[in-house]
């Protein structure tokens, strides 16, 4: 079952719709954010406000209620739901406007809310990792659609993710057009070598997952070395272990890359200590 909440109104599955006319849908004119519930309580709401509003600002879209009422209306919507263990998306497009690109034309933005139920990766691929390949297809340039924008443009990284469903991987690593290291199809990426974690910074041109920052927090608190600086293919494959960070998947490892086995080819000790400690923050609320 699934609750939807449509500009203050609740809906379910069947009955939520938008116009046709909404940008959200003809240019892929939006913002969004996939939050987790753990046991009703919402992991990190605060921090993915936060990004939403910065994701909007980005694009010249003001979301049409404060961030503490949109807040609200995500706690009642998942009190509302009775799931326990949720996965929420809330969406901002532009609103509905005409066939033109202009967003003066929309007068008022599409705000979404969907509480849903969460699928995960199986158990097992939390035990053995997950193979990867590094897809052609590089991130969108920062100066052209910031990375750091979580928009409805998702082309690129559907683009790379068909590249490893069309190569039998589990997922896919993208670079920058310079051949840095970036992020997965919709996952941020570390790696551990001789204790130290390692991750690209937000300049590199991601998106600065709030999984990703409660990860480093983590590792810092847990007295591993942390060292957010460029990574390139090099440095993953001789990594002792690579990871990949979500909302959605928590934090899983990576045991092939591109045909190269990286580390023991299992998920490794670093990464399997902070996925416990993340699940032990989550499940916790804070
Ligand atoms: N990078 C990108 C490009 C993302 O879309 C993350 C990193 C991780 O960020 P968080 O804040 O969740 O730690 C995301 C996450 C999916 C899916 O189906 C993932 C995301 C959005 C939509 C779908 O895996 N976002």
């Amino acid at each position: 079952m699934s609750l939807i909440w449509i500009d203050g109104h609740y809906h379910d599955r069947a009955t939520a719709m938008v116009s046709v006319f909404d940008h959200g849908l003809l240019y892929g004119d939006g913002v969004f954010e996939g939050i987790r519930a753990y046991n009703g309580r919402i992991f990190r709401l605060d921090r993915h406000l936060e990004r939403l509003y910065g994701s909007a600002k980005g694009i010249w879209l003001d979301v049409p209620l404060p961030a503490a009422e949109l807040g609200r209306v995500v706690e009642e919507a998942v009190g509302k739901s009775g799931i326990k263990d949720a996965y929420i998306r809330l969406v901002v497009t532009r609103g509905v406007g005409d066939l033109g690109l202009d967003p003066r034309k929309c007068p008022k933005p599409t705000v979404i809310c969907i509480v849903d139920t969460i699928k995960l990766w199986p158990q097992e691929s939390y035990e053995r990792g997950l193979t990867a390949l590094t897809a052609a297809t590089p991130i969108n340039h920062r100066e052209s659609l910031s990375p750091r924008i979580k928009s409805l443009n998702y082309l690129s990284h559907i683009l790379a993710k068909v590249e490893g469903i069309a190569a039998g991987v589990d997922e896919v690593i993208m670079l920058d057009s310079s051949g840095y290291v970036a992020e997965a199809s919709g996952m941020n990426l570390g790696m551990v070598k001789r204790g130290v974690v390692r991750t690209p910074p937000p300049y590199a041109g991601i998106l600065r997952g709030v999984t990703r920052d409660a990860i480093l927090e983590l590792a810092r608190e847990a007295g591993y070395g942390v060292d957010e600086s460029p990574l390139n293919r090099y440095d993953l494959y001789t990594a002792d272990e690579v990871f990949l960070t979500g909302t959605a998947a928590e934090v899983v490892g990576v045991a092939k890359l591109d045909g190269r086995v990286i580390g023991t080819g299992k998920a490794g000790p670093v990464t399997r200590d902070l996925f416990a400690r993340f699940r032990a923050l989550a499940t916790r609320g804070d």
